[in-house]
């Protein structure tokens, strides 16, 4: 998407119910999908401003919606409030005259997001948060949810997008990712337990990964989740994977060095430690099966990767030609790592979450 220009910006803001002020905006450009700024006031950040990628996300009254909806919920002393601020026509975003959907929200200070877990406290902590998302989230009800992007971690829809991808797919492209298909069409009988369906529904993230927790700067204690374009009905292990991908493993999604991608136990186990703190919704059947899950989410990312590079790069934001590709190596790796490891796996998380 094109970089808009600073007057451009500060004009947008004058459609949000807020003080009229010189503002400045910094481009966070870690996301692959929308475009995020930071707001400043002076050295003080205050509101995050982003532009929804409408080629993603079709409904956005629908994902606003979600949004709204979760955010009634996610309130608790150990929880950090975000706001939706309100347009001066009282809505939760603002249609520009290109089709551009923007919303502002408040930012929460003295906040920090890590994209590695430098240490087991890190670790600790984004395992208590997730667990206090699920249980404040417990009891809202399903239907009040729309599924903005339907089947998003269904595994058996994403392997026939992947099916579709190879087909239509430019010779080249094949040729490249031969050693990806392969592993890819190999792997997907391993998930087949995970469709069972005897596992709870519930609301969950959707996009768990490390640096959509916020962390204080002052304590280093998880204040709450961000980015919650994606909460809709799901698996707990969808976000349960999803984290874990993103802790044990320091290496970037897109690394080329594979010996750099690990699985470093100490992670794992601070993870479930703090996720045990906020524990108790899970039922016996979820707890057996996250280990599973763990290995699911990097394949189903390295999988909707795959594909995107198969189909051109269409969905991804990409720097290069072949960083799909890149991305998909390096999530496929990870899998790979993780599935030696299920049986260790187990005895942890039954040992940390077993009741
Ligand atoms: C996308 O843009 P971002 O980082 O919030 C993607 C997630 C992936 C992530 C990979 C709607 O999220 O599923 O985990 O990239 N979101 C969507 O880093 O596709
Ligand atoms: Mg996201």
């Amino acid at each position: 998407m094109d970089k808009l220009k600073k007057n451009e910006l500060g004009s947008l803001l004058e459609h949000f119910s807020i003080e009229r002020k010189p503002y400045l905006f910094v481009p966070i450009n870690d996301g692959l999908i929308n475009d995020t700024y930071r707001v400043l006031d002076q050295d003080t950040s205050v509101y995050i401003l982003q532009r929804i990628n409408h080629n993603t996300f079709k409904d956005i009254e629908g994902l606003m919606s979600n949004v709204k909806n979760a955010l009634q919920y996610l309130k608790d002393t150990d929880y950090a409030p975000i706001s939706l601020v309100r347009t001066k026509w009282g809505k939760s975003y603002f249609e520009d005259a290109e089709k551009g959907f923007w919303r502002l929200m408040t930012y929460i200070d003295q906040s920090t997001a890590h994209n590695t877990a430098e240490n087991e406290k890190i670790a600790f902590e984004a395992g208590r948060i997730v667990g206090k998302f699920h249980t404040l989230l417990q009891y809202a009800p399903k239907t009040a949810f729309v599924e903005t992007i339907p089947d998003f971690h269904n595994l058996r829809v994403r392997e026939v997008q992947f099916e579709q991808a190879v087909v239509s797919a430019k010779k080249e492209a094949l040729e490249k990712a031969k050693g990806a298909i392969a592993f890819a069409k190999d792997t997907f009988p391993l998930f087949s337990d995970l469709s069972t369906g005897d596992l709870p529904v519930r609301i969950c993230h959707n996009d768990t990964k490390l640096n959509n927790i916020l962390f204080s700067k002052v304590t280093d204690k998880s204040l709450c989740l961000i980015d919650l374009d994606t909460v809709m009905t799901g698996h707990f292990y969808y976000d349960f994977g999803d984290a874990v991908r993103t802790i044990v493993n320091s290496a970037k999604e897109d690394e080329r060095q594979h010996g750099k991608i690990s699985f470093d136990r100490r992670f794992f186990e601070a993870f479930l430690d703090g996720l045990s703190l906020n524990g108790s919704f899970l039922t016996a059947r979820e707890i057996e099966l996250l280990p599973l899950g763990a290995a699911f989410m990097p394949f189903i990312h390295g999988l909707r990767a795959l594909t995107d590079y198969l189909d051109g790069n269409r969905y991804y934001k990409v720097t290069y030609e072949n960083q799909n590709l890149d991305r998909c190596l390096s999530l496929f790796n990870f899998t790979q790592k993780t599935l030696v490891l299920l049986d260790y796996m187990k005895i942890t998380t039954a040992e940390k979450l077993g009741r």
